[in-house]
């Protein structure tokens, strides 16, 4: 969690009315951008969230504005022309007091704030089938709301971000200038598997090349701590964090999402805790996404949804190690090894997920198949 800095108390003061005393409270467990809660104190008001984009993860942090000003704007539309019983509920971006939608700081950092969605709360572990349906509903709900949105209207915030060949690249370079590392079990793990499969890196990249998969407004992040849930009931109410929203493969999202939901130990596990690919999860989230999004055919093609599935682990093992090895400046860590250890749970993952290949397959054929 990021520490309270005199700059986001002060700058917590541009977002709050006049007169209020806001109070900043460290929030969540993203690994980019520091997050903070802020309490806006006596009369209560609505509490806001505060955050500083990373400049690292995102170079050019106004193009991210521009982009979920669009994105809000056009789900809100939508869900006034189409109200439902149950629908998804998104946080509002809140300009400060004098109207402006963000503020730099002395270093260049942009901070911005959203309104704070009461009686919700995140999970860092899935549990189950429960938690899997309500995630598969919200992810498919999201999908379904912008899935009529024109990508052109959205700018690329992080070019080649599921690019899994340039993250290789990335890695080799990383590998080279580190020069010989102590070679421990985990790290001799991860080199070895990830040499041995470097030629299915590029399935889905040569595929969205040849135009064989349509390309959509994504999320790029829906791993299970991006939802809120009801705090009584644990519906699914949202799934935020829209920073990495932008054109791309439904395949990367559903498949990221699985990654996340179906491991019950974790990011980072402990060390007698397993790494399993959880098929029951799996088929739950599945069903409730394809429900929510009312249409398969852009997964016509279920070999692709495989391969991002098997995919999506690997790449973001890939990206851990290689943060590692630069010295881990990228994802925010809590221990020196923290992103060794990220990196080998996802290439457990991806193997997992290797010896599941018939079943996942075999679910995806089916669910498919079936009438929406
Ligand atoms: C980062 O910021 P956060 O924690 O929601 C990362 C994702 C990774 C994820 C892994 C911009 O997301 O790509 O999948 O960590 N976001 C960025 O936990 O790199
Ligand atoms: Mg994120």
């Amino acid at each position: 969690m990021p520490t309270v800095t005199a700059t986001a108390r002060e700058i917590a003061c541009a977002f709050a009315p006049h007169g209020a005393e806001p109070a900043v409270h460290p929030h969540g467990n993203g690994l980019i951008n520091d997050t903070y809660l802020v309490d806006l104190g006596n009369p209560p008001r609505p509490r806001l969230i505060l955050q500083r984009i990373n400049r690292r993860a995102f170079p050019e942090p106004e193009l991210i504005m521009a982009n979920l000003h669009t994105l809000l704007e056009h789900i809100r539309v939508r869900q006034r022309r189409e109200p439902r019983a149950r629908d998804l509920r998104f946080p509002e971006l809140v300009p400060t007091r004098d109207g402006r939608a963000f503020v730099l700081d002395a270093e260049g950092g942009l901070w911005r704030a959203l309104s704070y969605l009461e009686n919700t709360r995140t999970f860092e572990k899935p549990d189950g089938p429960p938690r899997a349906a309500e995630t598969g509903f919200a992810l498919g709900r999201f999908h379904a709301l912008v899935g009529d949105l024109d990508t052109r209207r959205l700018r690329d915030t992080r070019p080649d971000f599921h690019n899994t060949p340039r993250h290789l690249e990335r890695f080799d370079r990383a590998r080279a200038a580190a020069g010989p590392h102590p070679e421990s079990e985990e790290l001799g793990f991860c080199l070895s598997f990830i040499g041995a499969r470097r030629r299915l890196a590029g399935e889905l990249e040569t595929a969205r090349l040849k135009g064989r998969l349509p390309v959509r407004v994504i999320h790029g992040d829906p791993k299970l701590n991006n939802f809120l849930f009801d705090e009584a009931d644990e519906h699914a109410v949202s799934l935020i964090d829209l920073d990495t929203a932008k054109p791309g493969l439904l395949q990367h999202d559903v498949a990221d999402c699985l990654r996340s939901c179906c491991n019950r130990a974790g990011e980072s596990p402990g060390s007698n805790e397993a790494v399993r690919f959880d098929l029951e999860i799996c088929r739950t989230l599945l069903q409730h996404y394809f429900i929510a999004l009312g249409d398969r055919t852009p997964f016509a093609d279920g070999d692709l949804l495989y391969a991002a599935i098997r995919l999506i682990p690997f790449e973001l093992g890939v990206r851990f190690l290689t943060d590692y090895l630069e010295g881990s400046k990228y994802f925010r860590i809590e221990y020196p090894e923290q992103n060794l250890v990220r990196a080998a749970t996802q290439l457990r993952l991806s193997a997992e997920i290797e010896l599941s290949e018939k079943e996942i397959k075999g679910m995806i054929e089916e669910l498919v198949r079936r009438e929406a």
